[in-house]
């Protein structure tokens, strides 16, 4: 398989307003992200993922981009941001920024420009139509609850939105708009910076006509019409030619509603596309379906089906990412894990599944102190807009607003977005001031501090699970083989590398979701029994015979490597 730097990095995500605030206005900032710099360097990360620092009237949290070229002045400055680039490539990490261009800010000027007349230049640059009936252009729901169309009373037209009413969705059928995006593109990659993360970026191409929507269910309702659309490959093969050739850098796509088919395509390094993508498979597999707030029962054999669907289906051919949860979802810990008695042992068994598959794996800020859900109780403590907006619709419709409360407790965004954990102090050590959105309770228990402090630390585990990775090739580009596949707590699999690859090596990665004692039967492997502790969350170390039966504390993880192959 062919090598290449971003296969083998290890990607941090910070999400700025929640990492560490510099200046005691309770919002984290570019400052903050460098004054922590050591610690994400410590942790052996590679490269570090920015989420939007732009210019912003935050509707959604920088999503919503007012000014490509600007930096949100609550985050710093032009000069802070460069600071941090070089500080970044002072310590040998590369820093990758947010692409955020399926949509802009509706205060973005060529929005304002183009809602004020029909004969404005930068008209055709959004999507308007007239409405049909006295309703919108057609039936697809915003992302975000509600219509995906907003009429302007201006010109009493109907401009499109997949997510909220603030984001309008650019219009890349138009030249002028794509080359538009590809000179700012080229204007952060000629300031240095190591590529991007590209937002929902299969969505770009809507359908001819732009038909209405049928049946009524799945997560965006609509998303046939503009998930993976007709000329989505086209748009992006035209970005790789025009801006992404020319430098050696990373891209990553969102593309939520992707099948391993549409994976491919992203993703074959012969189409000249992108290096590897955000798919949501394993992060929906307890979403009830057309519901995406309510919480469906998940089985840990599903999942492994679908992350081994996932793994054998790339191999060899594509690439992707590994991730269990970033700045939309809630925390990996507290879904797939157990945030109670089992903290530890099952933050590091998820670290051990996050660092071992194959894909570039993705690490968002306080997964590695095992940080948890909010644990908020009252709405007024929630802030994400989707959240507020499904609340609001439960109250509008009478729903019960108790069940509503519970399904936002275990749902809402914001879940990932209180504010890192440093220390047991006052607002957890993030900020001097009240922070913009509460801070987990559980602070004065789960930090960094503590955590770094104690013996069996989460953050030293991923450490040493990071550094094992980098000398493990095996743990990059060996092959994935789903082993026990019907056992509802194990997930074992091995990873194994052929001698023609540059040296054979075979490991088995053995990890007990479940918090009882769960007994591991005999397994055989062409490489014989015996196997070498590599790393293990538990006192286990040495060599083990995988011809017997082994017990497996709750949420034990580790990883093991054949005895008598020869390197
Ligand atoms: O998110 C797009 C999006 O819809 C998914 O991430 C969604 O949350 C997921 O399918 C649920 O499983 C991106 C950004 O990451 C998000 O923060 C923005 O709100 C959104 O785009 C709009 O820019
Ligand atoms: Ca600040």
């Amino acid at each position: 398989m062919l090598r290449a730097w971003w296969k083998e990095a290890v990607v941090y995500q910070i999400y700025p307003q929640s990492f560490y605030d510099s200046n005691g206005d309770g919002i984290g900032d570019l400052q903050g992200i460098i004054d922590k710099l050591d610690y994400v360097e410590s942790l052996g990360i590679d490269v570090i993922w920015l989420t939007p620092i732009y210019d912003s009237p935050m509707d959604d949290n920088g999503y919503d981009i007012r000014d490509y070229f600007r930096i949100n002045p609550v985050y710093g400055t032009m000069d802070d941001w460069k600071t941090l680039l070089h500080e970044v490539h002072a310590r040998g990490m590369k820093l990758i920024m947010d692409l955020v261009v399926n949509h802009t800010s509706d205060e973005h000027e060529w929005f304002v420009a183009s809602r004020s007349s029909k004969e404005n230049d930068k008209r055709t640059w959004y999507i308007w139509r007239d409405g049909v009936e006295g309703g919108p252009p057609n039936n697809w729901m915003s992302y975000f609850t509600g219509s995906a169309w907003t009429l302007d009373e201006a010109t009493d037209q109907y401009y499109l939105h997949l997510f909220s009413r603030k984001q309008p969705d650019l219009n890349w059928k138009n030249e002028e708009v794509r080359h538009a995006v590809y000179s700012m593109m080229r204007h952060w990659l000629d300031l240095g910076i190591d590529g991007f993360r590209m937002d929902v970026i299969n969505m770009l191409s809507k359908a001819e006509g732009l038909p209405d929507a049928e049946g009524g269910s799945g997560l965006q309702f609509g998303g046939e019409h503009f998930l993976n659309g007709p000329q989505v490959h086209d748009f992006i093969r035209e970005m790789h030619q025009e801006v992404l050739s020319h430098y050696d850098v990373m891209t990553v796509g969102e593309c939520p509603g992707t099948t391993v088919d549409d994976a491919l395509l992203y993703t074959d390094p012969n189409r000249r596309e992108l290096n590897m993508l955000f798919q949501f498979e394993h992060v929906e597999v307890d979403f009830e379906v057309g519901d995406r707030f309510k919480k469906a029962p998940w089985s840990l054999v599903e999942w492994k089906e679908i992350i081994e669907k996932w793994q054998v289906g790339l191999q060899g051919r594509g690439w992707n990412t590994t991730y269990l949860t970033n700045h939309d979802q809630p925390r990996a810990l507290s879904r797939f894990g157990n945030d109670g008695p089992w903290r530890k042992a099952s933050g590091k068994l998820l670290a051990t599944l996050l660092l071992s598959l194959q894909g570039t794996p993705f690490i968002y800020q306080g997964e590695e102190i095992g940080m948890t859900n909010a644990n908020f109780s009252s709405i007024d403590q929630f802030r994400d807009l989707d959240t507020l907006n499904v609340y609001r619709e439960a109250v509008a419709a009478g729903l019960d607003l108790d069940e509503i409360m519970d399904q936002i407790r275990h749902r809402s965004r914001d879940n990932a977005r209180t504010p890192m954990q440093w220390s047991a102090q006052r607002y957890g050590g993030f900020s001097e001031h009240e922070p913009w959105i509460g801070v987990n309770e559980n602070h004065v228990e789960i930090n960094a501090q503590a955590d770094r402090s104690s013996e069996d630390g989460i953050f030293d585990y991923y450490r040493r699970l990071i550094r094992l990775r980098k000398s493990t090739p095996a743990l990059v580009y060996g092959r994935f083989r789903l082993m026990l596949r019907d056992d509802p707590h194990l997930f074992v699999y091995e990873r194994s590398l052929e001698e023609d690859a540059g040296g054979a090596d075979n490991l088995i990665v053995v990890l007990n979701f479940s918090d009882g004692v769960r007994c591991m039967p005999p397994i055989s492997i062409s490489g014989g029994p015996e196997h070498e502790v590599l790393i293990s969350n538990s006192q286990r170390s040495g060599i083990i015979d995988l011809a017997k039966a082994i017990d497996l504390a709750p949420y034990e993880a580790m990883i093991l490597r054949v005895q008598n192959h020869r390197l």
